[in-house]
């Protein structure tokens, strides 16, 4: 088997070494758009230029080096090139802590104690009650799942919406498009944790967030296309949202100027919820790698006909 490493944006000092250590019977080489094809069978990308496929025809999958892939189905691959990403490798834990962090600075009022004491102020806010802070997870796979446990185990009444049914302990679950206006209705913090489809693009607008309770507030982690900015920015400043924290956005980087980066209720993070982590990432593609050379069926290949 040919590895080919075609991520123009990281080293592949960093890779190459930890790759050949678990696939030692593999040619491994770093894709050099300016040379001959390399004839790789499969290629480790993340966002990779479109040339890439044109340019080594003999690819027959794709690792993606991130759980989202839809940068991958937005560049209209031939229908053989199997994609396939990261299943949690370490980054559903990392999800976990970003929402409770989030959660808890909009419910425990700490981003509030950050003004106070930047103004001298000794003023303290009545006690936390749990259960006027029910949590909706949007999307309950790999990452959604993990979020909606580690808020769970917290206390808080936690809420989960995905696709197909699903079951996940202490958490009210809910599915498809009829059980969602029930789902939004008990909600007072929205996490997204959704793949970017057709389907979900631009779901998070002006309609689905007036259906939230009363002082909401909006965490995604999911993709910024999810979220149609204009409506956020619009809720937020009649007063109908109390406060979003945004890891994703439409364009990253987020432009310079943008009224979110100093919007008062706003809390901005640079797409770093969940990085992905290298050692984790080597061994599972490696991993996926040697199956796919016994001739075996591996897991997390996206269907492109769900879009995730
Ligand atoms: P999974 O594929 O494991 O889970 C996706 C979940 O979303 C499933 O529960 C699925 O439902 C649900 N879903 C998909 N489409 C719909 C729909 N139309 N209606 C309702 N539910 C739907 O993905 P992951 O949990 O691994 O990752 C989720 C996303 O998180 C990624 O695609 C990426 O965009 C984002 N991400 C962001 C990161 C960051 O740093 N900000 C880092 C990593 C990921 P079902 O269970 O029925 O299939
Ligand atoms: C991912 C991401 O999809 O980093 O893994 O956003």
């Amino acid at each position: 088997m040919h590895v080919l490493f075609a991520c123009p944006h990281n080293n592949p000092d960093d890779w190459l070494p930890g790759l050949q250590a678990e696939l030692p019977d593999c040619r491994i080489s770093v894709w050099d758009p300016s040379g001959p094809p390399s004839n790789a069978d499969v290629a480790l990308v993340w966002k990779p230029p479109a040339a890439l496929i044109e340019h080594e025809p003999n690819l027959k999958a794709l690792f993606n080096l991130g759980a989202g892939v839809d940068a991958l189905l937005g560049m209209d691959l031939p229908p053989h090139i199997q994609i396939v990403r990261l299943e949690d490798a370490g980054m559903a834990v990392q999800m976990a802590e970003y929402a409770l962090y989030a959660l808890l600075r909009a419910a425990r009022g700490f981003g509030r104690y950050e003004q106070e004491q930047a103004a001298g102020r000794w003023s303290p806010m009545p006690g936390l009650r749990r259960e006027q802070w029910p949590v909706g997870v949007l999307g309950l796979g790999e990452m959604g799942g993990r979020v909606a446990q580690a808020i769970a185990a917290f206390d808080y009444p936690v809420l989960g919406w995905s696709r197909s049914p699903r079951s996940v302990e202490g958490v009210q679950t809910y599915a498809g498009a009829d059980q969602l206006p029930e789902f939004l209705g008990r909600t007072r913090v929205l996490v997204n944790v959704l793949p970017l489809t057709p389907e979900t693009t631009g779901m998070i607008d002006r309609r689905m967030l007036s259906q939230l309770m009363p002082g909401a507030h909006l965490i995604n982690v999911g993709r910024g296309g999810h979220v149609n900015e204009a409506d956020l920015l619009a809720l937020l400043n009649e007063g109908r949202l109390e406060g979003a924290t945004l890891d994703v956005f439409d364009v990253e980087p987020l432009p310079a100027g943008h009224p979110l980066w100093t919007h008062p209720r706003v809390h901005v993070t640079p797409h770093i919820a969940a990085s992905t982590l290298r050692a984790e990432a080597i061994a599972q593609i490696s991993a996926k790698i040697r199956q796919l050379a016994r001739g075996e069926a591996i897991s997390g290949v996206v269907t492109s006909q769900r879009g995730y």
